[in-house]
């Protein structure tokens, strides 16, 4: 079994992403930790807890702490237009979900569990790298402690989907990004790279939903406004960028990787663009040396990640 600790920011393809990670036989979700990004963190908390509530996960759910990792970084505005005003595809979530939150902040929640778990904790990050940072600031020594870190985040050989240069998760909180690509851990970076190619269609989900009854309906009812809005890119489909992380942890061989030292860029133009120093390649001495190296994503496939995905959403409950 897989331990994970799953940092989120619901947002609908998290909440895809969280239903697949509750639903797979050979993971046990052990946490669920919130950040900002697709809503502010009281949003995203809430849409943890309701999500929780609906389709009966055990797991913990502990609040991050709304800021990022350099204070010095301006807010940024909600996508409402990608996961509406609810942060849930506008479906009227309840104000308020009548469910403990863990009394810790999520940073805290990441050191004691990875602590209790030493050498099993899987972190599966889709949000804002945010908490992760915070866990390696106030404990340094947890990053050896960590089985493995899977990322949805950066975007290598192809252009981000906020700027030309940047993806949203990392432009969000580069400063943060930055400190868990270069930390003495293993990382893989799950970027728009592969997942721009994982196109959930509408058919294929409302199969899930007749195989899968009320879970796979709510889920389906959350990701209606997603798929409107990704309309004009992909057709009739939602890009499932969140889940490709997840399945990256029971299939890697579904996906070609490139090890290399990974930097994020921040301020300037580039503000959070993801570079890395692929290894083998010569270079002058520079920023990318003595740095461990990190897996990027850059091969799907992406027919193979939709059918596993689609098994594991139509589980029955
Ligand atoms: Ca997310």
């Amino acid at each position: 079994m897989h331990k994970v600790i799953f940092d989120t920011d619901p947002g609908i393809d998290d909440a895809m992403a969280l239903l697949f990670l509750h639903q797979h036989p050979e993971i046990d979700l052990i946490g669920i930790t919130t950040v900002f990004g697709n809503a502010s963190v009281e949003t995203t908390t809430r849409n943890a807890l309701f999500l929780k509530r609906e389709w009966n996960i055990t797991a913990p759910v502990a609040r991050g702490d709304g800021k990022a990792f350099d204070p010095m970084r301006n807010p940024v505005d909600w996508p409402v237009m990608i996961h509406g005003h609810d942060g849930l595809g506008n479906i009227d979530v309840p104000q308020t979900i009548d469910l403990p939150v863990d009394p810790r902040p999520a940073h805290r929640f990441i050191i004691d569990t990875v602590r209790e778990n030493p050498g099993e904790v899987t972190l599966i990050a889709v949000g804002r790298m945010s908490n992760l940072a915070f866990a390696l600031k106030e404990d340094p020594q947890i990053a050896a402690l960590v089985k493995q870190v899977i990322i949805m985040g950066g975007a290598f050989d192809v252009p981000g989907n906020i700027t030309p240069a940047a993806e949203a998760n990392i432009h969000g909180d580069p400063e943060a990004a930055d400190v868990v690509m270069t930390a003495p851990w293993n990382v893989t970076v799950v970027g728009l790279d592969v997942t721009m190619k994982t196109v959930m269609t509408r058919t294929l989900l409302d199969e899930i939903v007749r195989k899968g009854g009320a879970r796979a309906k709510l889920l389906s009812d959350i990701s209606q406004l997603y798929i409107d809005f990704y309309g004009r890119h992909v057709k009739d489909g939602m890009v499932v960028h969140d889940s490709c992380a997840c399945i990256y942890l029971v299939a890697p061989e579904l996906f070609t990787t490139r090890s290399g030292a990974i930097r994020v860029v921040a301020g300037g133009i580039a503000d959070g663009q993801t570079i890395q120093k692929p290894d083998g390649r010569a270079f002058p001495p520079g920023n990318w040396d003595e740095l461990p190296s990190q897996h990027a994503c850059i091969g799907i496939d992406a027919d193979a990640v939709l059918a596993l995905l689609a098994e594991t959403l139509a589980r029955p409950a």
